[in-house]
């Protein structure tokens, strides 16, 4: 389970455990002395106390299915088990199955992106950003479902971002007056619609908001942005 979040790039940046993903979701910085589950490890932990490590953190998740919420240290892995388990059940079928008869994953594109980079944003409280996934694609020609939402957890920024356009090809979000030095993580989900196993692909843009005031720069900033997509360097 660890290691799942390699599987999704574009959704997990290892260099950020805080961020989330496949594999979970983990505190921002060191934890001391987060003793593990198994007792009987116990003993071998206590002779290298004081330890630090990097421990589970909780997300609070509605699932989608039954309607109830969670919140927990597994829910940042529960959030995204549905998705795991058809990638796991999909490449169970690539091991037996012709090309043509097993399911690929889709592609996310976010405006017109489609690599697995995760989107960088800065941006100002109170402007106004439009996000595009129409270029997305899927190798087997299946229909497309997207879904966009806010990982609240994984940013910093308390307060509620509504997001317009939920569940189509574009998206739109006013960035908060009180977001001011906080970030926020906007999750961009395709899926597509193959009757045997359902796959999906992501996109992460992460909008980092200036504390400078909104406009400042000159009069003309005022209105939509197409914002400027800045990928991550990767090693
Ligand atoms: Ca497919």
């Amino acid at each position: 389970m660890p290691w799942l979040g390699l599987v999704n790039r574009a959704l997990f940046d290892i260099n950020e455990p805080a961020w989330g993903g496949w594999s979970g979701r983990f505190t921002r910085g060191n934890v001391a002395d987060f003793w593990s589950r198994h007792a009987d490890i116990r003993p071998d932990e206590e002779r290298f106390a004081p330890f630090y490590s990097y421990r589970e953190a909780s997300d609070v998740w509605t699932d989608p299915v039954d309607g109830k919420t969670y919140e927990g240290d597994f829910v940042p892995v529960w959030r995204f088990r549905q998705a795991m388990y058809a990638d796991f059940q999909a490449r169970m079928d690539w091991c037996v199955k012709p090309y043509s008869e097993a399911n690929h994953h889709p592609i996310a594109a976010a405006d017109g992106d489609s690599s697995d980079a995760i989107v960088r944003i800065s941006t100002y409280p109170g402007r106004e950003l439009a996000f595009g996934a129409s270029a997305s694609s899927d190798p087997d020609g299946d229909r497309l479902e997207f879904r966009w939402w806010i990982y609240q957890e994984a940013g910093t920024y308390p307060g509620r971002v509504l997001v317009h356009g939920e569940s189509g090809p574009t998206a739109s979000l006013s960035v908060p007056t009180g977001a001011r030095d906080h970030q926020i993580h906007l999750i961009l989900e395709v899926r597509d619609d193959h009757p045997e196993v359902r796959l999906t692909d992501y996109r992460r843009i992460v909008l980092d908001v200036s504390s400078r005031e909104p406009w400042s720069e000159s009069p003309q900033g005022r209105g939509r942005e197409r914002p400027s997509m800045l990928p991550i360097p990767r090693p």
